[in-house]
């Protein structure tokens, strides 16, 4: 494992996730962003710092002055897998929170990613509700859990009953449940803001028909969280396809598990 706690550590823990991405078939071609926002240590050291202001779409108070390590529009994780200053760029955000301008990376006059609205909505959001503790944000499109949102109706309450009872990790890695984002328009705000109200609660979210999204304190820990639900899914379909899913855990097991890790399991969620 990289040591994050420079730059050029960070940069090395970015290619590593950005390889295991691309290897596990979940960021086909420029598929998938990722962003850290980076603690004082982690600034890169050489920045112009007299780059343009630019409109961010959306309003972050929670961000002013936050530099913001993030994928660049149309960037291929396999590439940035092979050489994280391709691909790449450090933000700031203005003082008012609604703007941003590019600091360091961003070759051939890339942008941030597309997705740039979840990004920053969702670490303004997390950072709030988590006391500053989540900081690596990846969205990427792992098939299992992207097929499960064609196979259902699904609300968060069902989506997460469902990967909990199908892997007892779930309820560990994840006992606040799985946020479930109804459809909406790639790189748009409606996304975004949706996507906000389901991080409030969750730090994971599955966007139907799309992708998911996970955040948590470093990026080893979001990769997990997504890897974790990501194999639920992956289980539920195996044993569809071996002749139907028929069993799972139970609501006193999934309680029980819950509990010797000290964990309370919402009674709301287990309804679904
Ligand atoms: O960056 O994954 O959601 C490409 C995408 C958009
Ligand atoms: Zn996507």
């Amino acid at each position: 494992m990289s040591d994050s706690s420079t730059f050029e550590g960070l940069l090395e823990t970015v290619r590593e996730a950005a390889l295991d991405l691309w290897h596990k078939g979940w960021a086909e071609r420029n598929a998938g962003n990722i962003s850290v926002r980076l603690k004082e240590t982690q600034r890169p050291v050489e920045v112009p710092g007299d780059g343009q202001w630019v409109q961010a779409g959306v309003t972050v108070p929670d961000l002013v002055g936050e530099m913001l390590l993030v994928s660049a529009t149309g960037s291929y994780m396999r590439q940035v897998g092979r050489d994280p200053r391709e691909g790449m760029g450090v933000i700031e955000i203005n003082q008012t929170g609604d703007a941003y301008r590019k600091l360091w990376g961003f070759k051939s006059d890339q942008n941030p990613t597309s997705e740039l609205p979840s990004h920053l909505l969702t670490h303004a959001v997390r950072k709030r509700v988590s006391g500053g503790a989540d900081r690596a944000m990846i969205h990427t499109h792992p098939t299992h859990l992207v097929a499960l949102t064609m196979t259902r109706d699904f609300n968060t309450a069902s989506l997460t009953r469902l990967l909990w009872s199908m892997h007892p990790e779930c309820t560990v890695v994840f006992p606040e449940g799985c946020g479930f984002v109804p459809f909406e328009v790639p790189g748009g705000n409606a996304l975004a803001v949706a996507g906000e109200a389901a991080l409030e609660k969750h730090a994971l979210a599955v966007w139907e028909y799309h992708g998911v999204v996970g955040i948590r304190p470093d990026l080893d820990a979001a990769l997990g969280l997504i890897d974790t639900a990501e194999k639920a899914a992956a289980i539920y379909t195996v044993a569809a396809s071996a002749g139907g899913v028929r069993r799972g855990l139970s609501d006193d097991q999934l309680r029980a598990v819950a509990e010797s890790f000290g964990l309370q399991l919402d009674p709301d969620l287990l309804k679904g």
